[in-house]
């Protein structure tokens, strides 16, 4: 029996979690069809989930369909949560992107798009909600062309739309609407539809088989996740059009790919092996890039393996629920280490957090810390006076990271309001030394010196020795390099450095004299010295946005842009509303936003993205 891996994306309340449902009471996979409205379906299967009604962490649940096995991975559609996604991506052999037949396309859809087709993943578009009042099939259809992307060929129709009563019905095999969609990309169909004899409904099955898998054209089927219409339809499709993705080795090589905290101190991973085969008891050893850029190693047995929806041994293609290895996180790979661009930005906001209850403030920070330890998008580290800066994407995160807190920690964290995150980098390079000086009357028995210089971008913090390992003793080789993290929390413009790489160049001590307190107190003032010789450069985020707004709201939405210095990329439309799209500075999104309902009749709609940052130039 073969696997697939399926990742079901959207926009927020599109019906992704209700489908999943339905798929898997559909095919006896549950006994009973839950509800996200009653709170109890199988994969929001969290307090935080149910008693919000929206999907927070990606979840996996499996079914059989004839001879296929799916892993179904419901992921959440808020877009604070996008690193679940971002997670889920790298382990689906394919996808399907929801839409909502009365909302139709988001701007959300049309990121998410835009990276399943960078990254080629076979999509199939499902139009849910034919049921609801408001559903619209034809019109829905042309926006998906013009706002979405041209390359989608509905495989159905529906009958009376809008109501319980709506049906689906697959278009015939010959429609011209399927041969003008291939014709685009296949230069085959295209001759035969040129120059005749025209393509038959074989040639054009096997087209949109190919040109499917290769993620270059996107099926779309309609349906309703409550009502049960189009789910046959979905799963034919699925299964004929979706192939599972090759083996290459026997050698087993996969992909952690979720962490969640199990009995005691115990930790459950999910892993997706692409090849081998992992048995219960087995030894395993995981890989990651180390904060030093070296590669780390975590070794365990398993004790615990549980197939996804099969018995046996975990074989290529499947997904395992594994206990056993310590310190396991998301990210970590079995098998060789190959880097992996991310393929959404970073957060751009900050927050710093306390305890509100000065007694719980160490558990606090060991909570954070052991919450962002197992999930590297979650980015938590020591502020100055013993509270903890998080990294956000956005409010509702923080509202969860605080029900969670309490929830799971029993730990009541205030947050301070999220401000946009300035960061600097090194401009150029620093090299500074110290032998055994003296301080305002302190003495340190210490040797130092250290260089900055800048490291690759999105590398973080890199520390690296010149001097001989071996040379200082461990417990002051360690001093120096956490000192030199905890000190670049705070460049010279008062942001947290990044993208850094500091080398010690020279180090020696006094026994017995020399204590690790020399180590940690002489490094700042080492470091400061080389970081203002190396100088920083300050950097503040950037957003994409994408406004749409009534036609009469174009120019003075516009104008409020241009006072904010958003660089515009276009303006569309101009039938029914207007669609601009830019780049904006973080810091004024918050102004847009304000403005955005007075200067639109409360009709405009505001999307933004975190993009990257950019230089800070004076305003
Ligand atoms: N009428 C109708 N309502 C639906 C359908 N599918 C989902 N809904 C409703 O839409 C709402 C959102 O459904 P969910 O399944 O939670 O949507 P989701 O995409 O998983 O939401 P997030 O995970 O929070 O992004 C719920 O109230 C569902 O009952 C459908 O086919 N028809
Ligand atoms: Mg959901």
């Amino acid at each position: 029996m073969r696997t697939l891996n399926i990742g079901i994306l959207a926009h927020v309340d599109a019906g992704k979690t209700s489908l999943t449902e339905r798929l898997l009471f559909d095919h006896g996979a549950v006994d009973r069809l839950g509800s996200v409205d009653a709170g109890d379906t199988r994969t929001d299967d969290g307090a935080i989930e149910r008693q919000r009604g929206i999907t927070i962490r990606s979840a996996v649940a499996a079914f059989t369909a004839g001879d296929t096995h799916i892993n179904l991975i419901d992921t959440p559609g808020h877009s604070d949560f996008i690193a679940e996604v971002e997670r889920a991506l790298e382990v689906l052999d394919g996808a399907v992107l929801l839409l909502s037949a009365v909302e139709g396309v988001q701007a959300q859809t049309r990121v998410l798009l835009r990276t399943l087709r960078r990254l080629r993943l076979p999509t199939l578009v499902f139009v849910n909600k034919i049921d609801r009042a408001g559903a619209r099939a034809e019109d829905l259809l042309a926006d998906v062309h013009r706002r979405l992307t041209p390359h989608v060929v509905p495989l159905t129709d529906v009958t009376a739309l809008g109501t319980p009563a709506a049906r689906v019905r697959p278009r015939p095999p010959a429609d011209p609407d399927l041969a003008e969609a291939l014709a685009e990309v296949d230069p085959a169909i295209l001759a035969a539809v040129v120059d005749g004899p025209p393509p038959t409904p074989d040639d054009l099955r096997k087209s949109l088989a190919t040109h499917t898998a290769d993620g270059s054209i996107h099926p779309l089927l309609h349906g309703s996740a409550l009502g049960g219409q189009g789910i046959t339809d979905l799963v034919d499709h699925l299964v004929r059009l979706i192939p599972p993705s090759a083996t290459v080795s026997d050698t087993p090589r996969g992909t952690i790919f979720a962490v969640r905290p199990g009995p005691g101190r115990e930790r459950t991973a999910y892993l997706r092996l692409y090849d081998g085969e992992v048995a219960p008891h087995q030894r395993l050893t995981f890989r990651r890039h180390g904060a030093d850029g070296r590669t780390v190693e975590v070794s365990g047995r398993v004790t615990r393996l549980d197939v996804i929806g099969r018995s046996g041994p975990l074989t290529a293609g499947n997904i395992g629920v594994l206990t056993g290895p310590k310190d396991i996180r998301v990210g970590d790979r079995l098998g060789e280490l190959t880097a992996r661009a991310p393929q959404f930005a970073p957060p751009t906001l900050e927050t710093v957090v306390r305890a509100r209850h000065p007694e719980q403030a160490a558990a606090l920070r060991s909570a954070l810390l052991a919450l962002a330890d197992q999930d590297p998008l979650l980015h938590a580290r020591p502020a100055f006076s013993g509270a903890t800066v998080l990294l956000l994407y956005g409010e509702v995160q923080k509202e969860v990271l605080a029900a969670t807190l309490v929830q799971d920690f029993g730990i009541e964290a205030a947050f301070e309001p999220s401000r946009v995150r300035f960061l600097e980098r090194p401009a150029g390079t620093g090299e500074a030394c110290e032998e055994r000086p003296w301080h305002d009357g302190t003495r340190y028995w210490a040797t130092i010196g250290l260089r900055v210089e800048p490291a690759e971008r999105g590398s973080g913090g890199i520390f690296g020795y010149e001097t001989e390992l071996g040379a200082l003793p461990r417990a002051f080789h360690q001093a120096i390099e956490d000192t030199v993290h905890v000190t670049l929390l705070r460049g010279l413009e008062g942001a947290p450095v990044t993208d850094y790489r500091v080398t010690l160049t020279r180090s020696g001590y006094a026994a017995p004299l020399s204590t690790a307190a020399h180590f940690r107190g002489l490094t700042p003032i080492v470091l400061r010295r080389a970081l203002r010789l190396a100088r920083t450069r300050l950097y503040e985020p950037y957003v994409t946005f994408e406004a749409e707004v009534p036609l009469d709201a174009l120019a003075p939405v516009t104008a409020q842009l241009a006072s904010c210095r958003a660089e515009f990329a276009g303006t569309t439309g101009g039938v029914d509303g207007w669609l601009i799209t830019g780049e904006l500075a973080a810091r004024r999104v918050r102004e847009v936003e304000l403005s955005l309902p007075g200067l639109t009749h409360g009709e405009g709609v505001w999307w933004s993205r975190p993009s990257g940052d950019r230089e800070l130039r004076p305003h």
